[in-house]
């Protein structure tokens, strides 16, 4: 209440200088008409918007070969949420209202401008272009995640092909299974061609200049400023990422009786994009798998949100457990379902669900916790201070963050002991260092490299066709170090095997940023308040750990991004605490690698 009246003071002080103050007549005046809109914009959007998510929901858990009924229903709602939501009448009033912006609320400013970030996704003023824009995402996603991998003519499930990866020894193995998880590319390549236009053109209808940069502005950057604080991430990354890609040449050319390769072929890697190489290493006295492998799904499932309610969080609505789709469609079943993990928030209010084909390993623990986070952010701010058009993230990133930081808290020896999963103590403090960079540093140049730079020459820069594999392989050379067992040539589009190439376009920063930000929070967390070592803690229990994330997630997007960093951790965005957590294996990696060449160029 202070706040409000200071503020309005201090604008009122600054308009009196050039021209007449406006009266508290026309400031309630203004705020009136837009609660007017906005309430009745609210009303209509959580319809429309519960009624997608209910129809994107059934047409992701339940594809069925031959059967379009639940896209066709999907691509229906998705053109009712859009015709509304890209009205021009909504388009004009909102824009009406935001000419007079200093006479509104903070709150209803912002909720104005998501109206017309929500509207740039589907302006009636192209509606054949939206119309054509939904049906194509519609068919990229059946594609995507109807398509049947096969090996040697026998069916391989996603998982199959993961845990294939991370445990199989025989090359030609592996070459084949990473081989097989590229098919899915090719037909998903002229989809990704129409898609690439029509995303850019449906933008470009409210001024953007292109898919990626209307992306980003959803950050308040323009792609000038997001590109030079990706890239600074990379950059200050590198150093580490370096030391760890050169032990890994070394290490995996023993492992296989092959001699050390200037980039590491794909294949030896333990996941299809080389994105997360943890499961290279085995840390002696600390094996989480051997102990998951015994537990059932719904162990995980359960242990995670066991771990929130610890630190105080509400267990889990009746409706999560009733209508989230948690596990692997079961085998010889007729109908598939999205296999990447997702959280979702379907009518803006209690009715939160999970998509996950949960298998009890590390990775998918991780991912139950990375999941939970999205839903606690919902609930969390789901609360009447939040208005529903401002039910989201502070950015898209801390959404990304909270999850993946309870992910990395709940892999510490401290936690894990705590909760009865394995010993842990005498575990090499060190190979529990590398094994967790492999995973968190090694993410950086994929994030910040190879898919940044993809995403954005592929709407921003409007990279030609002709062109999209051999740029991808050239990209993934530069910042991951790695390169193709055998050449791939255009017919293929290893880029459109990654789920959100397809499905969440042009914002896979999101996560490059949502680890730096995690490690802020973690840093934040270990030392001031559980006054723990950041390296070994153990957030098990502790409701002053509850209390501050949840005093970030409650606000939702009503406060700005940048000023909630500062003041929940006092920094703002930075690598720092992330480059200090990993600075021991720094050290350590570089005197092992003494001797050896780094063929990774610094950046
Ligand atoms: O896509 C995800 C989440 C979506 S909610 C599971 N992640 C990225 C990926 O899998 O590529 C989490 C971290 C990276
Ligand atoms: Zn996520």
């Amino acid at each position: 209440m202070s706040i409000q009246f200071r503020s309005a003071l201090a604008a009122s002080v600054l308009f009196a200088a050039c021209q007449s103050a406006p009266s508290a007549e026309e400031t309630a005046a203004a705020r009136a008409e837009a609660e007017q809109f906005l309430g009745a914009y609210t009303e209509r959007f959580v319809a429309l918007y519960r009624d997608a998510s209910e129809a994107q929901w059934a047409s992701n858990t339940r594809i069925v070969e031959g059967d379009d009924s639940n896209q066709e229903r999907q691509r229906a709602a998705d053109e009712a949420l859009a015709a509304f939501t890209g009205s021009v009448e909504n388009i004009e009033r909102a824009r009406a209202l935001l000419e007079r912006e200093e006479l509104l609320s903070d709150a209803q400013r912002r909720q104005l401008e998501s109206v017309l970030f929500r509207a740039a996704s589907g302006p009636q003023t192209a509606p054949e272009l939206v119309k054509r824009r939904i049906a194509a995402e519609t068919e990229q996603n059946k594609k995507l995640y109807g398509f049947t991998f096969t090996l040697d003519g026998a069916e391989l499930t996603p998982n199959a092909i993961d845990s294939g990866l991370r445990s199989e020894k025989d090359l030609e193995r592996r070459r084949k299974i990473w081989e097989s998880s590229k098919e899915v590319g090719v037909g998903l390549r002229p989809g990704l061609v129409e898609l690439r236009g029509l995303r850019n053109e449906v933008v470009r209808a409210l001024g953007y200049r292109d898919y990626f940069s209307y992306m980003v502005s959803e950050y308040g950057m323009s792609t000038a400023e997001m590109s030079a604080t990706i890239e600074r991430i990379n950059r200050e990354l590198r150093p580490l990422f370096r030391e760890l890609h050169t032990w890994a040449r070394h290490e995996l050319a023993a492992r296989y009786g092959q001699p050390v390769p200037e980039l590491i072929p794909a294949h030896w890697l333990p996941n299809r994009w080389g994105q997360d190489w943890s499961s290279l290493v085995e840390v002696e006295g600390f094996d989480l798998d051997a102990q998951l492998a015994s537990k059932s799904p719904e162990w995980l499932v359960r242990q995670a949100e066991d771990f929130y309610e610890s630190l105080g969080f509400e267990a889990l609505p009746q409706v999560f457990w009733d209508k989230s789709s948690l596990y692997p469609a079961p085998a010889g079943a007729t109908w598939k379902k999205n296999t990447h993990a997702s959280a979702w928030h379907m009518d803006l209010d209690r009715d939160v669900r999970s998509l996950m084909s949960v298998e009890p390993n590390t990775e998918w623990y991780e991912t139950t916790h990375h999941e939970l986070g999205h839903i606690y952010y919902y609930l969390c701010y789901t609360n009447p201070q939040v208005p529903p058009l401002l039910r989201e993230g502070a950015n898209r990133a801390y959404h990304e963050a909270i999850g993946s930081l309870m992910g990395l808290a709940a892999m510490q020896p401290k936690f894990v002991e705590r909760i009865g999963l394995s010993p842990g103590a005498g575990a090499d403090p060190m190979q529990l260092l590398l094994k967790e960079a492999l995973n968190y540093v090694v993410f950086i140049p994929w994030s910040t490299g190879t898919m940044f730079f993809f995403e954005k020459e592929l709407y921003h820069d409007e990279l030609a066709p002709e062109r999209w594999n051999a740029r991808w392989w050239e990209l993934a050379a530069r910042y991951q170090g790695i390169a193709p067992p055998t050449p791939r040539g255009e017919q293929f589009c290893d880029a459109a095997t990654k789920t959100h190439i397809n499905d969440d376009p042009a914002g896979y920063y999101d996560y490059a940023l949502s680890f730096v930000l995690l490690f802020q929070l973690h840093d934040h967390i270990a030392r001031n308040i559980l006054k723990q070592d950041p390296r070994n803690t153990c957030y098990y229990g502790q409701k002053s750990v509850g209390e501050f994330l949840g005093s970030i997630m409650t606000p939702g997007a009503s406060v700005d991004w940048r000023a909630l960093l500062k003041e929940k951790t006092g920094s703002d965005l930075s690598a720092a605490p992330m480059l200090e957590y990993f600075e021991p294996l720094r050290r350590w990696l570089a005197e092992r690698n003494q001797g050896r060449k780094h063929t990774l160029p610094m950046l």
